[in-house]
């Protein structure tokens, strides 16, 4: 039996440690350089936070696997035992840039299914976590249910790339989604976007390609707030693969998808 409060207590000191290095790095000249594309960004800080947090968990707890962005943990294919899902720095292109809207993102499952999730909004220490069945909570208060809310009175978190010609969805499909909503942002972190879904702060957050580790801890505090993650398709999210993710309200969920997104134009 796994104690998850214990394992709770130590995925939220290693996330704090990590961060307070991260912020204390601004003071020292930052290693840059791109991965796919020029715009795919990776420092030394998101490789060294990544091997930080592979140290602490292999000491703790060796019978854990790793699945983490720069690629220092498990080759994991499935889910079997108990995994960590873990983006050492979510939004690089905003600490590289800004300085500040980056996060720290976990997500720890056992067989598949989410167990704790945390985000750490680093520069403005926000702490928001979930253990399940427990609840999420944003720097230790208890985040109430999500209410209903009309699509008029939504603010939905999107990147323009998904309303301007591009490779993975016609761009015309979300447009009267975008007309109808109240007002849309995009704070440049997957992470953020998901922890302010579970917040309130967002009402939904729609993106075409996210990697697990961009959405795993989203996941688990979405769903402990009464709100619902899938695909774009409204199907369920596969961990250890890209997908789109589609997170939003239980109220709007399905009225969304029924009515905004039409299935027959995403083939
Ligand atoms: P990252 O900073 O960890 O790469 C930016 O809109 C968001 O999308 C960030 O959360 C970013 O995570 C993620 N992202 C950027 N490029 C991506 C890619 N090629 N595949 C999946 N997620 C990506
Ligand atoms: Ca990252």
């Amino acid at each position: 039996m796994n104690d998850w409060s214990s394992i709770n207590t130590y995925a939220k000191k290693w996330i704090r440690e990590a961060g307070a290095l991260i912020r204390e790095s601004f003071s020292t000249e930052l290693m840059i350089q791109s991965k796919s594309t020029p715009n795919d960004l990776v420092t030394n800080m998101d490789q060294e936070t990544e091997k930080y947090f592979i140290n602490k968990i292999t000491s703790t707890f060796p019978e854990h696997r790793i699945l983490g962005e720069e690629g220092f943990g498990d080759q994991v294919t499935s889910l079997e035992g108990v995994v960590w899902i873990i983006d050492p720095i979510d939004g690089t292109m905003n600490f590289v840039h800004q300085q500040r809207n980056f996060a720290i993102s976990i997500g720890i499952f056992e067989d598949g299914i989410g167990q704790i999730g945390l985000i750490y909004d680093v520069v403005s220490d926000e702490l928001y976590h979930a253990v399940k069945g427990q609840g999420a909570y944003f720097n230790e208060k208890r985040l109430p249910e999500l209410e209903t809310v009309e699509i008029e009175k939504a603010i939905v978190g999107i990147n323009t790339t998904w309303v301007t010609e591009n490779k993975r969805i016609d761009h015309s499909i979300l447009t009267p989604l975008v007309k109808k909503v109240r007002g849309t942002r995009s704070y440049g972190s997957a992470a953020i976007e998901l922890a302010y879904v579970a917040a309130g702060r967002l009402d939904m957050y729609i993106t075409m390609r996210l990697s697990p580790w961009d959405f795993a801890a989203g996941l688990i505090l979405i769903e402990e707030v009464g709100g619902k993650v899938t695909t774009i398709e409204g199907k369920p999210l596969n961990l250890v693969e890209q997908n789109s993710v589609f997170a939003c309200n239980a109220s709007l969920h399905d009225h969304v998808i029924e009515n905004y997104i039409k299935q027959e134009d995403l083939e």
